[in-house]
């Protein structure tokens, strides 16, 4: 039988998604709260962080192994990650706006080029994802209109993240935070690595009653779809 002559590669149908934001900031930056801040607009479609997700694969924790033996299941873990950061990514909706917590290119930019500065990550095994991610960034269509950057200190952070006691992160010591809040400047202040998108930053180490002001001021930039940086 002849086969199909056509060798083109199809492109994932993600096309057609809304005006797009990652909400990017370190663990304990207070995204979720920014996220709940917008749900009373009709306009507006939030996609919370697959964590959930992460921490019941079929009834396996993956979250907490990767905390608890990170040698072993960081590579699992970021290969999740993937595919369900690129499910949200490619999730259609009828909104005009999406808001998203996180995105492909924190995990690519920040977790994984840590996990490999640690050791945690082989040489060889980021390589693999590396090539994941140049597969999906030439072959998928990954809206990006701006990014919202909840910068913080590691010091402020650290103390959230002990305040909200999340069962997975009691072993995360302040050293992993303030690597990460590196990361996040390298890609987000400094420019080491393809920022999809403009970056409009919000001082996220205010108290909550301060920081209001500061979200309505992204209310504005976000729901205009024109920010003023
Ligand atoms: O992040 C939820 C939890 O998930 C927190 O412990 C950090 C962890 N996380 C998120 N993305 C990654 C990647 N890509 N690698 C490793 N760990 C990750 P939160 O900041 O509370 O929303």
């Amino acid at each position: 039988m002849a086969q199909s002559s056509s060798l083109t590669r199809p492109k994932f149908a993600s096309e057609g998604q809304p005006y797009t934001v990652f909400i990017e900031g370190n663990i304990g930056s207070g995204k979720t709260t920014f996220l709940n801040y917008f749900r009373k607009f009709d306009q507006v479609c939030l996609q919370a962080e697959p964590v959930e997700k992460w921490r019941d694969v079929s009834g396996v924790n993956l979250l907490d192994l990767m905390y608890k033996e990170p040698n072993r299941w960081a590579m699992p873990f970021q290969t999740y990650v993937t595919l369900t950061m690129l499910q949200t990514h490619t999730l259609a909706t009828e909104k005009s706006i999406k808001l998203m917590e996180r995105s492909l290119f924190s995990a690519r930019y920040c977790f994984v080029e840590n996990m490999l500065n640690n050791g945690v990550l082989h040489q060889g095994m980021y390589n693999v994802m590396q090539e994941w991610y140049n597969f999906i960034r030439e072959n998928v269509h990954i809206q990006a209109d701006l990014i919202v950057y909840l910068r913080t200190t590691p010091e402020v952070v650290y103390e959230r993240m002990k305040a909200r006691a999340r069962s997975e992160e009691k072993c995360i010591p302040f050293e992993y935070l303030k690597q990460l809040h590196e990361l996040h400047e390298n890609w987000l202040i400094h420019g080491h690595h393809e920022r999809p998108a403009p970056v409009f930053m919000i001082d996220a180490d205010l108290p909550l009653e301060d920081i209001t002001k500061e979200y309505e001021r992204s209310e504005q930039s976000i729901l205009s779809k024109k920010p003023i940086l």
